[in-house]
């Protein structure tokens, strides 16, 4: 993955990223972290923006049951099918080449909107085996081992990328991301990963996030 892979010397502060080269603002090693820059042009955003439109439902959460909406999750979205969108396709080909993990190992990816007042509250992206629901979500795919936020939109006030248990409160801009791994070193699910959009207080907040897995994450042909 991105922080351990080699050939990133410490204190790289631009990296590949196929079609571009990112910036790193700022990186953490304990979990892996890194804020990233340049990661999407305002032309990419536009578009992805508007292909959002009109296809925007309330959030879920992984419940007992599978997939539900929830107070702690006040936002909506979407998600693009792999490929549907040649803006889509560049920007998961550089996902995939700045994190160093095949195509098919990333979810499709998710676009999150929030109104005054929606957030997400501090959460794990991995699914805890001791929970209901971890099974069924794990079956195609495995673990969720790392996560990418880009932003699209940043809130006027407020909507800030958290990291409660590290202390961590990120203003991110439009155009950057940030990049967690969810595994420790010992190869066990991070429990300092836990992280969550804090309120928007004014304006709207738009991200996209691309949630990558141990394997590749394709349904079987019915
Ligand atoms: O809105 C945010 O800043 C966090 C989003 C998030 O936690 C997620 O997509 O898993």
């Amino acid at each position: 993955m991105l922080l351990s892979a080699e050939g990133h010397a410490p204190g790289l502060k631009r990296v590949n990223a196929g079609d571009r080269e990112v910036e790193v603002l700022l990186s953490i090693a304990n979990p892996r972290l890194l804020l990233i820059g340049d990661l999407l042009s305002e032309q990419e955003r536009v578009i992805l923006l508007g292909l959002s439109m009109g296809k925007l439902r309330p959030s879920l959460v992984v419940g007992a049951e599978g997939h539900e909406t929830h107070a702690t999750r006040t936002s909506e979205g979407t998600h693009f099918d792999r490929g549907s969108h040649p803006v889509v396709s560049r920007v998961e080909n550089r996902v995939a080449t700045l994190i160093g993990c095949p195509l098919t190992h990333i979810e499709p990816l998710q676009v999150l909107h929030y109104r005054e007042g929606g957030e997400y509250r501090p959460h794990f992206d991995w699914f805890d085996a001791a929970l209901p629901g971890a099974e069924r979500a794990t079956e195609i795919g495995g673990q969720r081992i790392a996560t990418l936020i880009m932003y699209l939109a940043s809130a006027e006030d407020g909507g800030a990328t958290i990291f409660p248990s590290l202390g961590l409160e990120l203003n991110i801009r439009p155009g950057q991301g940030v990049y967690f791994e969810n595994k420790n070193s010992k190869g066990e699910m991070d429990r300092l990963t836990l992280h969550g959009g804090s309120p928007v207080r004014s304006g709207e907040k738009w991200i996209a996030t691309a949630w990558v897995r141990e394997r590749p994450y394709v349904r079987p042909a019915a």
